[in-house]
């Protein structure tokens, strides 16, 4: 019997011999500072934050992700993907929830990173190939999640510090961020379901006397801290969300946009100054165009008013997250289709009088076009269309990006 234990003992120092010369582990004698053990105290940092944390982020991501692709296809339409013009709200639920996803996610993921931080210094550093990689994608789960929420963040305050394409390097970080996430996601599922059921693993966590003691100092529980910031995470959500939901206007401390501020009560995106068209806007001899093959129609302001005018409540949803209604009247896109006799099911380019920029003009697919509420808009809230709404004419349609409501038109592309 004793000599079973013994020979069982050996063996056992044998395996673990092989395990360490196996695994990546270095000398004992590097252990020092944070990767001492037992450096990090405090239950703060435990698994179970990390992980209430880590589904909470799983979930703002991915409504993010999925809200991001779809407003990105509908600007970017590939052949198999037509985006409807109805419902006319469905955009600006995109739209709001994309933003506000995103917004909710700063806090997490701030705490996210406090939290998780400690195990950088885990030891040993690196155990085999699975766990290289777990570690490299966290340079692009980190940094993707970074850039994502702090040019997201630049992008709705209209500030635009940078020289590449906003929407681009937004677009193309996001699959970098979601990439590295299903990585850390494969990688740490197991530990954070058995994490959040209760048994902590006992691997980095603190004794009950050490986290006591943490408590002590900091004042502050486990539990307090992860409520603390899903609270933050829900007041920085409430108070920006007014910028689209117009009930919440009055608390919209941190939003950038008051929906019923601007000239003719709502926001302008782009001045009229800002896109270079303002003397062609004002110039008397502005007129529609309307290009069907060899066709050409051409209207004066005052031609198109004298057509049937057609009025439609639409909101304007800007990519950056707010959103505003307002009463347009004008004429259908349709009636100057059949007026140039465009086949059914015929789509329109719609181009500016802007020299240039990415949002000088933009595509009407067919049911865009054909629309009856799809109005080329000389009025709006009962006024003349102010220059900076897009004065002489403008696009207007149910259910698009506000991108791609083309202010100040020069004329109509029928293909
Ligand atoms: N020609 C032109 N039209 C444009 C833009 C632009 O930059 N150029 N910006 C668009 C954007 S991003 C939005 S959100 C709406 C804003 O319309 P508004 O300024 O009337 O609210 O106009 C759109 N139309
Ligand atoms: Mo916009």
């Amino acid at each position: 019997m004793v000599r079973r234990d013994r020979s069982n003992l050996k063996e056992a120092a044998r395996k673990e011999r092989a395990r360490r010369q196996a695994s990546l582990t270095p000398s004992d004698h590097l252990r020092m500072g944070p990767l001492r053990e037992g450096a990090f105290k405090s239950e703060l940092h435990s698994t179970k934050n990390a992980a209430w944390l880590g589904f909470a982020l799983l979930a703002t991501f991915s409504i993010c992700f999925i809200t991001g692709l779809i407003s990105h296809g509908i600007q970017n339409p590939p052949d198999w993907f037509e985006w409807p013009s109805r419902p006319v709200w469905l955009y600006r639920f995109n739209q709001s929830i994309h933003v506000a996803s995103g917004i909710a996610s700063i806090p997490l993921l701030l705490a996210k990173l406090w939290t998780a931080y400690p195990r950088l210094y885990i030891w040993p550093p690196l155990e085999n190939a699975a766990h290289l990689v777990e570690r490299v994608s966290l340079v692009g789960l980190v940094g993707g999640s970074l850039f994502m929420l702090v040019s997201g963040m630049l992008n709705i305050s209209l500030w635009y510090p940078w020289r590449f394409s906003f929407p681009r390097a937004h677009f193309w970080m996001a699959w970098i961020t979601i990439g590295s996430l299903i990585v850390h996601v494969g990688a740490k599922w197991a530990t954070a379901v058995a994490a959040v059921k209760g048994a902590e693993p006992t691997e980095g966590r603190s004794t009950s006397a050490q986290a006591g003691l943490a408590e002590a100092e900091l004042g502050v529980s486990r539990r307090g801290f992860l409520r603390a910031v899903f609270a933050t995470s829900g007041l920085v959500t409430l108070t920006t969300i007014g910028q689209t939901f117009a009930p919440l206007r009055g608390i919209g401390l941190l939003a950038p946009r008051d929906p019923k501020i601007g000239p003719q009560g709502f926001p302008v995106n782009k001045t009229a100054i800002s896109a270079g068209v303002t003397d062609l806007a004002r110039s008397p001899d502005w007129r529609l165009k309307i290009l069907h093959g060899t066709q050409k129609l051409t209207l004066t302001r005052e031609e198109l008013l004298r057509m049937p005018q057609h009025e439609v409540v639409l909101p304007i949803s800007c990519v950056e997250g707010w959103s505003a209604e307002a009463l347009w009247r004008g004429v259908r896109v349709s009636d100057l289709l059949r007026a140039v006799g465009a086949r059914p099911g015929a789509e329109v380019l719609v181009e500016s009088l802007q020299p240039r920029g990415s949002y000088r003009s933009s595509k009407l697919s067919a049911s865009h076009a054909w629309d009856p509420d799809t109005l080329i808009a000389l009025e709006v809230n009962g006024e003349a269309l102010h220059i900076d709404h897009g004065f002489p004419a403008r696009l207007v349609g149910p259910n698009r990006p506000g991108v791609m409501q083309t202010k100040w038109i020069d004329k109509l592309v029928i293909v």
